[in-house]
């Protein structure tokens, strides 16, 4: 017989499809020692990008075999772990790509433009105290993407209506695609005007935007980012933007989150989001139909639909 434990609290649609299908239970609205109790009888999880399963947790679920993640990200589970023991993990791939694109465009457009920060001096009364000063052009723009993935090919698909010239960086040159690849992410950023982050998240990729890269993009560079906050060396990125040896940067993920650097806070040159790049009615309800599917799929047929890459 099969439990489902969710971990961390879920799309309200998803969390009542789990109790009506398998009478899932909510971890955090269990009594202290639960666990030790119960924790034998759960075969299944199904948890967040934010929240994830990690090794600990692992350890007091011995017959876990299956771990169903909503989202596409999942750098919170120990992926690791989870193979020592042949527990299958799932994400969302696909669903969430256009939401996530659109998101990595609008923020680069809001802080090249500065609307966002126009919005609060209009807000503030300062347009009837002088004009607002001039922005920097975003058609025609050299735009670096970090990671080509299908986030960051949605990213360069939709920038084509820019007029943008494309460049990338992933760890080896993706074949097929039009843009030209570059060595490093310091040439990657040398090269231009926007650097746009869609990498994965992970031990692999942290801190690949170094105080060297930033320095790369330079002082009219601008950074956006809509990966992971761990990607970015967060205290040299706010020391450049402080210092103005950066133009700006679009935000929605930060490496503690739901805290933002206090200074960021004060910076017009920064549009700061709170992790919403996949926020919207259409893609949460498909990225909960999907891990639904893939727990079921999973526990009726032992096979996941979107099960993680291999390697
Ligand atoms: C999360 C995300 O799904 O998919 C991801 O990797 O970061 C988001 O879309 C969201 O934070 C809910 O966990």
């Amino acid at each position: 017989m099969d439990r489902v434990l969710q971990v961390g609290p879920l799309l309200p649609s998803l969390h009542r499809n789990l109790r009506e299908h398998y009478d899932a239970v909510l971890l955090d609205d269990q009594p202290d020692g639960f666990l030790d109790e119960h924790g034998a009888e759960f075969t299944a999880v199904v948890t967040t990008a934010r929240i994830g399963v990690d090794r600990a947790l692992m350890d007091r679920l011995p017959r876990l075999r299956v771990i169903a993640n909503f989202g596409v990200g999942y750098d919170t589970t120990d992926v690791a772990a989870a193979a020592e023991r042949g527990i299958a993990v799932s994400n969302t791939p696909d669903v969430l790509t256009d939401c996530v694109a659109d998101t990595a465009v609008g923020g680069l457009i809001d802080v090249m433009r500065r609307f966002s920060a126009a919005d609060r001096f209009v807000r503030r009364g300062d347009w009837t105290r002088g004009t607002y000063p001039l922005a920097t052009k975003v058609t025609g723009k050299r735009i670096g993407i970090l990671g080509l993935g299908r986030i960051g090919q949605a990213i360069a698909r939709r920038l084509a209506g820019f007029d943008a010239e494309i460049s990338y960086h992933s760890r080896r040159p993706v074949e097929g695609v039009p843009y030209a690849y570059a060595e490093s992410p310091e040439k990657l950023a040398a090269w231009s005007d926007a650097l746009i982050v869609a990498t994965s998240g992970g031990a692999e990729t942290r801190g690949l935007v170094s105080a060297a890269v930033l320095e790369a993009l330079g002082p009219a560079g601008y950074l956006v980012n809509v990966a992971r906050g761990s990607v970015v060396n967060e205290p040299a990125l706010v020391a450049a933007l402080t210092c103005g040896r950066l133009a700006g940067a679009a935000l929605d993920v930060f490496a503690d989150e739901p805290n933002v650097p206090p200074a960021l806070l004060d910076l017009d040159s920064v549009l700061l989001l709170p992790h919403i790049a996949s926020a919207t009615h259409e893609t949460r309800e498909a990225m909960g139909d999907l891990a639904f599917r893939n727990l079921r799929s999973f526990l009726v047929e032992g096979s996941l639909i979107t099960p993680i890459p291999q390697g």
